[in-house]
């Protein structure tokens, strides 16, 4: 049959949808589909979450009245649909691309984005905060949280529901399970997830059961007490407590969560409810472009790709957004350079060989911080915690209090969820846990829930921590194999706990090409110097991942005449004072270069070091100044190096007007 005109230009917000019939639903549904992917092939951007609840986003807004009811997207990243439903479909178009529409929730951007996310395992509270703030001034409007199987790995998520089961309000929590984290999900939760879809489908298919048999004549009843023994066994097979429903919620499902009549059906009787309410929605990543429905992993997050051809297929290098790395320019992508993750990945390789006390230890993100291929080779020496941070660090701890050395390889913004673990179990008892904080600085398209800006600040205060800033990929490794093997006889001695935490940060970004100055052996507190012209006009001391842009902005500075010498700090602490004192007395201008936030990082503490020891040089700090870069975190990571002024010209441009 043909459809005379698209169902989904015309939808303008949600109200329209519920003019439409469930055919018409279903209709949309594939129209949704066919948007996002032509979309996501041309800017990149979070594909196979979002294919998959293209069916739960239409009937959550058929039923409830978003934005006075309020529906929270947990991580945010399959928030397309939702976009497209609520009045962005023209805006859809410029997805994740520099002035465009972000990737996740911005309450900047419409109403119907209730609250910001982009971290993992917030929405329960959030959605019981806005619940219950409803409630108290005497508002009758409802809350969803839809959070996936991955995201109720983390501890957040527990917090919120022992708190919803003891308030009692009717929270609506959609279980959106699909078996997957970014890869395939991990834990004792995961198992249950499974267990507990088979108890469901086992009780719906006892009351089918029961109902039957007790209907056919005579026979009914015999048999009905024969077959009683037989599904007790069954049933001690597939019983298992309800956790939900010991917490005080009300548990629905597994629902499939392709079913636009069965979602509405469910969702219009929970709305009735009026206590908490679990519902079990079982969708699948990916459904409905066959690439990512059968590789729902590789297609979680992708640069632009072929819809014909997929990923694989595609001309050139396909920039997979949290797998692999994306940033630079495509002239820069086909000379074959190693990113950082991918050096990182080599060289705990290398090191890992011959010291088994060597551990690695992910929070969900396995393939994105390059653990993958030690995972494979050493799968009894490696953890996936799930997406949990907190306790990624603290079992670290504990490894490394028991004698191993565990290496947890974390992103940047993710690890910010873990500061008081870094703080009181890695710092205060001294233990050697090494942190490869991989998407340090800026990242470019995933917005300001993923910049990697505040771990300088954060952990420079911290007392016991080493944090190093690799420039290139043999610069990386030597800071991996001093961070393992530094003062080896000391920790022995101290069974292990008299080093103190160390924290190796670099950048989502292609490794430079390698000069002598990286391989110099590290030396505590110490930089290393690129060139020394004699001149002493200008010093650019910068940190690792800021190495093309001093190049550039010194190859700048030349053509003007004006001599500048770089710096690598390697260590942004401990800082060797005397050394770097020395630097502040010898140049006229010296000029720190970080790629974090200005507010606490290394260059303020320079800069006032240089005071407190009445140095002669001018200090110019160049770091990000603007926060969390509101509603300008969109791009490549060099067009967000270009607006916070860290590109080589305005570096050039900042260093000639200071002189
Ligand atoms: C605190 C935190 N850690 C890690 C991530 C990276 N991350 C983004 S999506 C995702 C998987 C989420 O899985 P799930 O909640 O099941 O959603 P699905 O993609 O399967 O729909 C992870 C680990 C994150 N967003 N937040």
């Amino acid at each position: 049959m043909q459809h005379s005109r698209n169902l989904l230009p015309d939808i303008n917000s949600p109200d329209d949808i519920k003019k439409l019939s469930v055919r018409e639903l279903n209709r949309l549904s594939d129209e949704v589909r066919r948007q996002i992917v032509s979309v996501v092939s041309g800017n990149g951007g979070h594909l196979s979450s979002n294919l998959g609840v293209v069916e739960l986003s239409i009937a959550l807004h058929y039923v409830f009245d978003s934005p006075k009811d309020k529906i929270v997207w947990d991580v945010g990243h399959q928030c397309y649909a939702h976009k497209l439903l609520t009045g962005r479909y023209e805006s859809f178009q410029t997805l994740r691309r520099q002035g465009g529409i972000a990737g996740f929730p911005k309450n900047s951007e419409s109403p119907h984005d209730v609250f910001n996310t982009g971290h993992a395992s917030t929405s329960i509270s959030a959605a019981l905060g806005l619940l219950a703030a409803e409630r108290i001034q005497g508002g009758k409007g409802h809350a969803v949280a839809v959070i996936g199987d991955g995201a109720l790995t983390g501890g957040m998520a527990y917090e919120a529901l022992s708190h919803a089961g003891h308030l009692g309000l009717p929270l609506i929590v959609i279980l959106n399970d699909n078996k997957m984290s970014i890869s395939r999900n991990v834990g004792g939760l995961s198992k249950y997830l499974s267990r507990l879809s088979m108890k469901a489908k086992y009780q719906t298919f006892r009351r089918h059961f029961d109902s039957m048999t007790k209907k056919i004549p005579f026979v009914g009843d015999a048999f009905f007490s024969i077959v009683l023994r037989l599904k007790r066994a069954v049933k001690a097979v597939f019983y298992i407590d309800n956790f939900f429903v010991d917490l005080g919620f009300e548990y629905v499902g597994p629902i499939g969560g392709h079913n636009i009549q069965a979602l509405l059906d469910v969702l219009k009787d929970v709305k009735k409810l009026n206590r908490p309410v679990v519902i079990h929605v079982i969708t699948r990543k990916g459904k409905g472009y066959s690439y990512a429905e059968y590789d729902p992993d590789s297609y979680h997050g992708v640069g632009s790709f072929s819809i014909e051809g997929g990923i694989e297929n595609t001309a050139g290098i396909n920039k997979n957004i949290d797998e692999k790395d994306e940033g630079l320019l495509p002239s820069q992508n086909l000379i074959i350079r190693k990113s950082f993750t991918q050096c990182f990945s080599e060289a705990l390789m290398a090191i890992a060989k011959d010291n088994k006390k060597i551990t690695a230890v992910t929070a969900a993100m396995q393939t994105g911080t390059g653990l993958s291929d030690f995972a494979q080779n050493y799968p009894d020496r490696f953890f996936d915690v799930g997406i949990a941070e907190e306790h990624a660090v603290t079992f670290a701890a504990g490894l490394a209090a028991n004698g191993l050395r565990p290496i947890t390889a974390l992103y940047s913004t993710f690890i910010q969820r873990s500061v008081d673990q870094v703080i009181h179990d890695a710092s205060l008892q001294k233990l050697p846990v090494i942190f490869a904080l991989d998407r340090a600085g800026l990242v470019g398209a995933d917005g300001e829930t993923h910049q990697g800006l505040f771990d300088i600040s954060i952990f420079r205060s911290v007392p016991n921590m080493t944090i190093l800033a690799p420039t290139s990929g043999n610069e990386l490794k030597l800071m991996l194999e001093w961070a393992v093997n530094r003062e080896q006889g000391e920790i022995e001695k101290f069974k292990f706990r008299n080093s103190g935490p160390v924290i190796i940060r670099y950048p989502k970004a292609f490794c430079p090409e390698e000069v002598d100055a990286f391989s110099q052996p590290l030396e505590k507190g110490r930089g290393v110097w690129i060139n020394r012209s004699g001149k002493k006009d200008v010093c650019l001391v910068f940190t690792g991942s800021l190495y093309r842009e001093v190049k550039e902005a010194q190859a700048i500075l030349k053509d003007k005449g004006i001599e500048a010498d770089l710096y690598n700090l390697r260590f942004i602490k401990p800082v060797d004072e005397d050394f770097l004192t020395d630097i502040m007395n010898d140049f006229k201008l010296v000029c720190f270069l970080e790629e974090g936030i200005k507010e606490g990082g290394f260059g303020e503490y320079a800069a006032a070091m240089s005071q407190q020891k009445k140095c002669k040089a001018k200090t110019v700090i160049m770091a990000v100044e603007s926060g969390f870069l509101e509603n300008d975190a969109l791009g490549t990571r060099e067009e967000l190096l270009a607006k916070n002024n860290l590109d080589g010209r305005s570096i050039a441009d900042k260093v000639s007007c200071s002189l």
